[in-house]
């Protein structure tokens, strides 16, 4: 890369104080302000701590920081750094810039932000602290001479696209996660990953991210070699054919943390120890903790979104923190819409797919990813011994803050088409005649029929029989076929699912795959909503028994497929 010497002039002044420099932002737009203390500050490090080395640069994404940005990348380049780290758009919190080895921070901290305001930067040293004084001195005592600026002849870096850029030797990139923080989870003699890439795709990336660059050890990939049929496996990562993974994460003394992915790597599950997390809890933990526990997300996400027969987990959590929310239809293609439009930035599917808006299709190896995060944000501060936070710990504490949606999806597979289509009409035509307030369920009784007279041993058993009776007693909120209509463009998509909906918020949903190969493949999804912490570690399909019952006799489906029991249940 091409370097160019630009004259300056020293500024008075541009002594640091308690906490880096900070002036009004008309100050540092003043012509070559900022670059002249840049520039002083690389002449007061010695050479072999930053040529070829790497840098961070972050911010807390007040004004100016976008110009800043921009001047600091040409002159560390022009100053001969290696490397530049960036949070996207360029914001990364201090906290986060120190957990890396030296960078800038753009801030002027709790100073108020805008055009009449504060700027301010930062430089922390080699283990992350804030340079010590005989630093900052020898800066100041430069500013003071300065008399050239070497800027690197480079365009302008996007920082709002995640990724790698290399201008000869000096290379840009703006990252989604901090994989330090990760590194220090995976480095734990406390703590065992295992990823299966069940002789897929992600069996090219699943070394080099998470052993090569991650130093988890290398006995933690398994199926890591992709094969063209699998090994004979199914690449679908669920409870029935990643089986493997599912055995080793259940055994005693078995790995605290498992992940698998599919065929091509855009799904993903994740387990922790004797511990499934169902995908559509996944995408909402992921969402809750995405601001403190990855960078990317450090301006908070900006919308959630989920398919339609997604459990609506992530919708408490957009209403908690007060995100707009989006359901769509099932498939990917309809969150893209709202991610161009700067709508949405976490988003997932039952179906094991989880993602966000660094890229337009889900994506298996982010989840991973994310997930880590979570959890080694969790156990940033843990001394070697303590107990760790675990994935089940993070589930559980979240469903006592949130509540629990169970959640189950029953699929038959390869099913006669004829039969399955046929049910889908019929339910269809279910649904059109169906009048809220109608009540469904074969246990459903009256609570004022004398027969509750019966319980009347005590007024607390009187009360557990009330409960009791009234299981399987489901008030119809509203059934439909779902239909979406996307808020960007305005296109229709109709015909997406015949769903009961209830008014204790349960819901049962009926499907076609629109992804088999053979016959037809009907989808049930059951999801019930349930408040009390005492009911959450109940087994969901036991917790869900009644309302399969219902989803079964309501869709006659034994008489239209002739099936006893689903293919797979997930
Ligand atoms: C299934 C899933 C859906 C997912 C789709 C593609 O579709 O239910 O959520 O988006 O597969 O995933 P269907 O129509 O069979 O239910 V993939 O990993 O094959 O791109
Ligand atoms: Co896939």
């Amino acid at each position: 890369i091409k370097i160019t010497s630009v004259p300056t002039k020293p500024i008075e002044g541009q002594k640091t104080g308690t906490s880096g420099l900070r002036k009004k932002v008309k100050v540092f737009m003043e012509e070559n302000y900022l670059s002249n203390w840049i520039q002083s500050l690389f002449n007061s490090l010695p050479p072999e701590d930053y040529k070829n080395g790497v840098l961070v640069l972050g911010g807390d994404g007040r004004y100016f920081n976008r110009e800043a940005s921009q001047i600091i990348i040409k002159i560390a380049a022009g100053n001969g750094v290696g490397k530049i780290l960036v949070g996207r758009d360029g914001i990364m919190s201090t906290p986060a810039v120190s957990a890396a080895n030296g960078g800038f921070i753009m801030s002027a901290s709790h100073n108020p932000g805008g055009p009449e305001y504060d700027w301010g930067i930062k430089f922390n040293y080699n283990s992350g602290q804030p340079a010590p004084e005989s630093i900052t001195d020898k800066i100041y005592g430069n500013t003071l001479s300065i008399s050239e600026i070497k800027m690197a002849e480079i365009p302008d870096v996007d920082l709002s696209r995640t990724g790698v850029t290399k201008y000869g030797n000096f290379t840009v990139e703006v990252s989604v996660f901090d994989f330090q923080l990760i590194k220090s989870l995976l480095t734990r003699s406390d703590f065992r990953f295992a990823f299966d890439a069940m002789h897929a795709v992600t069996g090219a990336y699943a070394k080099p991210i998470f052993v090569d660059k991650l130093e988890a050890s290398l006995d933690s990939i398994s199926n890591g070699v992709p094969l063209e049929d699998f090994g004979h496996g199914h690449p679908d990562p669920n409870l029935t054919y990643a089986k493997d993974l599912v055995n080793t994460m259940y055994s005693e003394n078995g790995p605290d943390f498992g992940a698998a992915s599919d065929g091509d790597g855009d799904r993903n599950m994740i387990l922790g120890k004797k511990f499934f997390v169902t995908p559509s809890d996944s995408v909402a933990i992921i969402a809750a903790n995405a601001q403190e526990a990855i960078p990317y997300f450090q301006g908070g996400p900006k919308g959630l979104a989920r398919s339609m027969p997604t459990s609506g987990a992530l919708d408490r959590v957009a209403e908690k923190l007060g995100l707009t929310f989006f359901e769509v239809p099932t498939g990917w293609k309809f969150f893209g819409n709202l991610m161009d439009a700067g709508k949405l930035s976490i988003c997932g599917e039952e179906s094991f797919g989880t993602g966000s808006d660094h890229i337009r299709e889900k994506d298996g190896i982010w989840a991973v990813l994310a997930w880590l995060s979570v959890i080694a944000y969790r156990n940033k501060d843990k001394k070697p011994g303590e107990k760790l936070v675990s994935v089940s710990d993070v589930v559980k504490q979240h469903w006592a803050t949130y509540g629990r949606n169970f959640f189950s999806r029953y699929g038959y597979e390869e099913c006669a088409s004829e039969g399955a289509s046929k049910m889908i009409e019929y339910l269809r035509g279910l649904a059109s005649k169906s009048k809220a307030g109608e009540k469904y369920g074969k246990f459903a009784i009256n609570p004022s029929t004398p027969y509750i007279g019966n319980c009347h041993l005590s007024i607390l058993l009187l009360f557990d029989c009330l409960k009791l009776l009234i299981v399987g007693n489901y008030v119809l909120q509203f059934a439909d076929d779902f239909s979406y209509t996307d808020p960007v463009d305005g296109s229709v998509a109709s015909k997406q699912g015949v769903r009961f909906v209830f008014t204790d918020g349960s819901r049962i949903i009926f499907r076609l795959s629109g992804t088999g190969s053979a016959g037809a493949t009907v989808r049930v999804y059951i999801e019930q909503f349930e408040p009390d912490a005492s009911k959450h570690d109940m087994d969901a399909q036991v917790a869900l028994k009644p309302l399969i019952g219902l989803a079964l006799s309501v869709s006659k489906l034994k008489d239209f497929t002739g099936r006893e029991k689903p293919t797979v249940i997930t």
